[in-house]
């Protein structure tokens, strides 16, 4: 029998940074991922920003970046004047648009530099629990065997298609309709994209959701659209939007597609419940992506450190007991709760407007000097210049 202090279940950013931290904190670990090739094929349009790094101890590493960006310009449905968000206005806190396959290649890496065991092409089948009901491992298909695992810890981070929690009787991670993007990016070669930027594109394009161009060299770019689904009449409409809007644009037209990539986002307000004991969920399978900017990355690499951290103290206590794990479920909520509600108000506001409406915003932010670039600071602008848009969500503001 094989016996661990922690099994993360999923080798994306968030289980490797928990796998990484567990290992650090003198945990026993074992990372297992499905797939047999971690990062591979790429389902991201790849953008981060950068200002939050070093939260996770993590250097910026030119294998895994592609382009690094000078800001961000998000465009109205005339994509006449959009809101420029540069290096020049917000200091140096800027971005860059990564190679995904390479970066959690990295981040699984660093996990096994750090002590932690790591199986590819091993799923996790099922859940073993105690007579307790307690969360204390789980059967994995490994080389072509059923292995079982137990462990002190589980962690849960099997993506946004995660399935893991709601095997153990995790209920609270159900998402209603209005809360998911169906997504659709092309990666495409001869196209004039800008080196220096990335765009986002709001409006009917892209009904309660964006199209954005993530440049990822000279003439190559991951263009990509996110709907949400309560907007959608079939599954076919995004891929439509996406080529209406390619179509419209001559300088994307032209370009040629080398790789299609579609996927689910999350776009909800923090759960209240993303543990059970013996059972900790992080990253797209806590539902803890930004609900808009559709950013997951990062936050994925952060609540796997804290999971790591409850992990070890439970651990160290012997103690799994609800109580103990409402720690994992609080320290996210102090990091996440507030942001994710101010930003998914913010959404719910945006959906509602008309391309008319959204011009006009779009216009009166563009002539104010955004000093930051993050979502806060392009609330603040509009509540400066369109405060009844924002009433809503004055006091998160
Ligand atoms: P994942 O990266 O999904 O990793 C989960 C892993 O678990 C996978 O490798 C999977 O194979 C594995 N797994 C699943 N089930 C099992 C099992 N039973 N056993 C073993 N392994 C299992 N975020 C950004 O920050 N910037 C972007 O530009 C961006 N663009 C996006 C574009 C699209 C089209 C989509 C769909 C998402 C985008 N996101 C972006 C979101 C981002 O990709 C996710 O938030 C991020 O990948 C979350 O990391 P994770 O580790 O939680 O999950
Ligand atoms: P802050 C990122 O994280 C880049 C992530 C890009 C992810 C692309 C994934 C796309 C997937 C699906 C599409 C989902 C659609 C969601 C529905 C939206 C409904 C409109 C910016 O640079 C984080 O970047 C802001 C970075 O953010 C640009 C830092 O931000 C994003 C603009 C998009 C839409 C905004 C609409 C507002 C319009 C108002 C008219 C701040 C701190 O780090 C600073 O120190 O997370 O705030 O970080």
């Amino acid at each position: 029998m094989l016996n661990y202090d922690v099994l993360v279940v999923g080798a994306g950013p968030a289980g490797s940074s928990a796998a990484r931290f567990a290992a650090r904190n003198g945990l026993k670990t074992l990372l297992i991922e499905k797939r047999p090739d971690i990062g591979s094929p790429v389902r991201c349009g790849e953008g981060v920003s950068k200002a939050w790094m070093p939260e996770v101890d993590l250097k910026p590493q030119d294998h895994w970046i592609s382009d690094e960006v000078k800001g961000a310009r998000i465009y109205g449905p005339s994509e006449t004047k959009p809101i420029m968000l540069t290096a020049e206005t917000a200091g140096n806190e800027v971005g860059y648009v990564i190679e995904r396959d390479k970066f959690d290649k990295y981040m699984a890496a660093l996990a096994a530099s750090e002590g932690a065991d790591v199986w590819v092409k091993s799923p996790a089948l099922s859940v073993i629990k105690d007579e307790d009901g307690k969360v204390s491992g789980a059967v994995i298909r490994h080389n072509g065997e059923m292995v079982p695992v137990h462990a002190k810890m589980v962690i849960a981070a099997d993506g946004f298609e995660s399935e893991f929690g709601r095997w153990a009787g995790l209920k609270s991670l159900i998402l209603a309709k209005n809360d998911i993007i169906s997504a659709i990016e092309y990666r495409m070669v001869g196209v004039d994209s800008d080196m220096d930027y990335t765009d986002f594109y709001l409006g009917s394009v892209a009904p309660a959701g964006y199209i954005w161009v993530f440049p990822k060299g000279p003439h190559e770019a991951n263009v990509g659209i996110g709907v949400t689904i309560s907007k959608m009449k079939d599954r076919w409409d995004v891929r439509n939007y996406l080529d209406n809007w390619i179509k419209a644009h001559p300088g994307y037209n032209k370009g040629k597609i080398i790789q299609v990539i579609t996927g689910g986002v999350s776009v909800n307000r923090v759960k209240d419940k993303m543990s059970m004991p013996g059972l900790l969920t992080v990253g797209d399978a806590a539902r803890l992506i930004d609900p808009i900017t559709g950013g997951g990355i990062a936050n994925g690499l952060i609540s796997g450190k804290y999971a790591a951290e409850v992990a070890k103290k439970a651990i160290d206590a012997n103690d799994f007991s609800e109580t103990m794990m409402k720690n994992y479920d609080i320290m996210v909520k102090n990091k996440f709760e507030r942001k994710h509600l101010r930003n998914w108000y913010a959404k719910e506001k945006l959906a509602t407007l008309s391309d008319d409406t959204m011009d006009k915003l779009v216009d009166v932010i563009s002539d104010v000097k955004i000093k930051d670039i993050s979502v806060e600071e392009i609330l603040k602008a509009v509540q400066l210049k369109y405060p009844e848009l924002v009433e809503q969500l004055e006091d998160l503001i």
